[in-house]
């Protein structure tokens, strides 16, 4: 009894030293912070776990604007495009690997497409060019969304695995910079990008 509370003491220490906390912060040349970069964390031994986020898996149309203008949601996932404008949109994505199109359809209708590769679908509507959106889609549940501070804490995170940072205005292939990182076993780390944007406008 004793050696099996010993263990299980042993075996719970050993959890808790092994996780840390990241704090990625995403600046400009300037050292202007980049708000809203997308940031992962995937390690090198994959997601052991399905990964479920607690915000819906929507993007609305609304005033004519995709509502949010950025949603991550875990690779399988089915997004809901429910519009709420009194005027018709014809949703669609030509990005590779996550394509599909949503025919023109009304108020208070709503539609679904099912994301099954992982990457960045850039949405639009047929009708109202100005209309942007983007679904990041993503293998692991490590990740989070840089504040007007340009810094994002992800929690709970060891070992070897890639950190990954987009952001739809990144100058870079597919807005996206990679980097191997190693992380400690406890305590804190930080990982500190430098990127370039392109002025104004969005990434399609
Ligand atoms: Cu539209």
């Amino acid at each position: 009894m004793r050696a099996l509370l010993t263990i299980a003491m042993a075996v719970s220490a050993f959890g808790q030293a092994y996780a840390a906390d990241l704090t990625v912060r995403v600046v400009e040349a300037s050292g202007a912070p980049v708000e809203n970069a997308v940031v992962t964390f995937t390690p090198a031994s994959g997601a052991s776990a399905p990964i479920r986020f607690n915000w819906p898996y929507q993007v609305a149309q609304r005033n004519l604007q995709f509502d949010p203008y950025i949603l991550i949601v875990p690779v399988g996932a089915e997004v809901r495009f429910p519009n709420l404008d009194r005027v018709r949109h014809h949703v669609y994505s030509f990005s590779d690997g996550n394509r599909f199109e949503l025919e023109l359809y009304g108020r208070d209708e709503t539609r679904a497409h099912r994301f099954t590769r992982a990457g960045i679908a850039a949405v639009g509507c047929n009708i109202h060019d100005q209309m942007q959106a983007y679904i990041v889609v993503v293998d692991t549940p490590h990740v989070g969304r840089t504040n007007n501070g340009g810094s994002v804490l992800i929690q709970g995170v060891n070992g070897p695995g890639e950190l990954r940072v987009w952001h739809p205005n990144l100058r870079a292939r597919g807005g996206v910079v990679t980097r191997a990182v190693t992380l400690a076993a406890s305590g804190v780390a930080q990982e500190h990008f430098s990127v370039q944007l392109r002025a104004g406008g969005h990434a399609h």
